[in-house]
């Protein structure tokens, strides 16, 4: 029997392909569980526990499905006295046939039950109630373990009324609970409605449904913090690069100010990158494919182009109007990247250097804008950056939102590649005033002082942490 202080262990079983290991991946939070459309992918079963701060909160066992219920169930009545010795029976059939091929993924399935896991039985809503299921379940009732089912649903059309009722024939709970798409919620309301079928788990799974939540609101906090750090980084970056009399003699500006633009944007690009798989990781998600329109410098998609400004929801006259400030749009129209910082006395001596036209948002000319420094010691610096345009920010912003938002709402049985495409979006309008001026307040200080202080750090942060409830909301309203 289960102690109170054992921390409460579910099989997850039923019929072959009919989602239990995503219900495993999904309710252990781990992406690595195989899960495919072929039946027989799980062969054998396999403990995932569920961990949070080093302590285990409960455990899931992942098994095969059955696959000769009803001669298994022939053998148990063949073998059953009377109703009171059921258990022993099912654990006497496992004893008697764990060598025996025909009934491998019946003893691999049954084993945890018989050493005191909770039964979650796992069934596909969309297709029509089948009286076939009757043997194993009734198999699983002979074990007397607590037991809950679930009527998960891989297809389009709806059958679960029929399979609500049936199951509600064999088990003490049953829910609805689509693996792929449950929302956090109803994973803890199912870690609750566990607690009150089995009185020695009821403890250990409050306690997990606290820890769990404690733990998702401070993977918020972290994603806002490392976006915060990412923004920061982005905003602020300049490209040197240091010249002899030689060196500057024979590269052409152009040629100099192309070398750095190329530099400072694989620099963004990468930075960006690095910030997707920071917050993939704090969310558990380790083998994320994303489909996103890649950040390139002429495409339609690109990053600085009206298109995806608009997309997401930052185009100038809304950035005029919803009290960004002056700075959120002032310079717009010149070039967006100019020379950033003075290096020592006397500088911009190369001047602001043009070298491949301004930057016009319309025309989506290349940009460039160079900075040359005094020389020094017969050598001389050449810089470019950080970028001026506040809007640069702002899509940043918008693109690291949209794709925490989708981790954060991701379940670990998720396989399909992660959609990053631009939405038609104003969910900016949502933020409150306060937290506007304080994310602007900071992209002015990455152009002007190449960086934050702590203080102003947190404070974007924080603010940032109110982007992401905005967004919430307007994802909330919007479907
Ligand atoms: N759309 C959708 N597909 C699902 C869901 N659950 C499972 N699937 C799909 O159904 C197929 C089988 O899922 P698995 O979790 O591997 O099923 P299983 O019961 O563990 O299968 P076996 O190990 O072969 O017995 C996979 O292609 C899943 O992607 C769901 O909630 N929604
Ligand atoms: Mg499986």
């Amino acid at each position: 029997m289960t102690g109170v202080n054992r921390t409460p262990v579910f099989a997850v079983v039923g019929h072959p392909n009919k989602g239990k290991s995503s219900v495993v991946a999904t309710l252990s939070q781990n992406d690595a569980i195989a899960i495919a459309l072929e039946p027989g992918t799980t062969r054998s079963r396999q403990a995932y526990p569920l961990t949070v701060d080093g302590e285990v909160l409960y455990t899931l066992v992942d098994t095969p499905g059955f696959q000769r219920p009803r001669r298994v169930l022939a053998w148990l009545e063949a073998h059953s006295i009377s109703a009171s010795d059921r258990a022993e029976t099912v654990a006497a059939f496992v004893q008697q046939h764990r060598d025996d091929p025909r009934f491998h993924d019946e003893c691999e399935l049954l084993t945890p039950l018989i050493e005191g896991a909770g039964i979650i039985y796992v069934v596909d809503g969309s297709v029509p109630y089948s009286a076939e299921n009757e043997a194993e379940m009734t198999i699983l009732r002979w074990t007397g373990k607590p037991n809950l089912a679930l009527v998960n649903s891989i297809g389009s059309d709806d059958h679960s009324a029929a399979w609500v009722a049936a199951l509600g024939q064999f088990f003490q709970v049953v829910r609805r609970f689509d693996a792929v798409r449950a929302p956090f919620d109803q994973h803890l309301s199912l870690l609750k409605a566990f607690g009150q079928l089995e009185p020695g788990w009821e403890q250990p799974l409050e306690r997990a449904t606290l820890h769990l939540s404690q733990q998702r609101a401070q993977r918020r906090k972290d994603a806002a913090r490392l976006t915060a750090q990412a923004l920061e980084d982005m905003l602020s970056r300049r490209e040197t690069r240091t010249l002899t009399a030689n060196q500057a003699a024979s590269l052409s500006t152009e040629t100099l100010a192309e070398e750095l633009r190329q530099l400072w944007y694989q620099y963004q690009r990468q930075r960006e990158q690095t910030l997707r798989l920071a917050v993939e990781h704090l969310y558990q998600h380790t083998r994320i494919t994303r489909q996103e329109a890649e950040l390139t410098w002429h495409n339609e998609h690109d990053l600085f182009s009206e298109d995806s400004r608009q997309a997401w929801g930052v185009s100038r006259s809304y950035l005029t109007t919803a009290g960004f400030g002056a700075g959120a749009v002032g310079g717009v129209s010149i070039d967006a990247l100019t020379l950033g910082h003075s290096l020592g006395a006397g500088a911009l001596i190369g001047g602001l250097i043009g070298a491949a036209g301004s930057f016009y948002y319309g025309d989506r000319l290349t940009l460039s804008a160079l900075k040359l420094g005094d020389w020094h010691q017969g050598l001389q610096t050449a810089s470019f950056g950080p970028v001026q345009d506040s809007q640069f920010g702002y899509v940043v912003l918008g693109r690291a939102v949209d794709h925490w938002w989708r981790i954060s709402q991701r379940n670990h049985a998720g396989r399909d590649p992660l959609d990053l495409e631009p939405t038609e979006s104003h969910w900016l309008t949502r933020l409150d005033r306060a937290s506007r001026r304080e994310i602007q307040r900071a992209f002015d200080l990455c152009r002007k002082k190449r960086g934050l202080d702590t203080a102003s750090r947190q404070r974007l942060a924080h603010a940032i942490e109110a982007a992401f409830d905005a967004y919430d909301e307007w994802q909330l309203n919007s479907h």
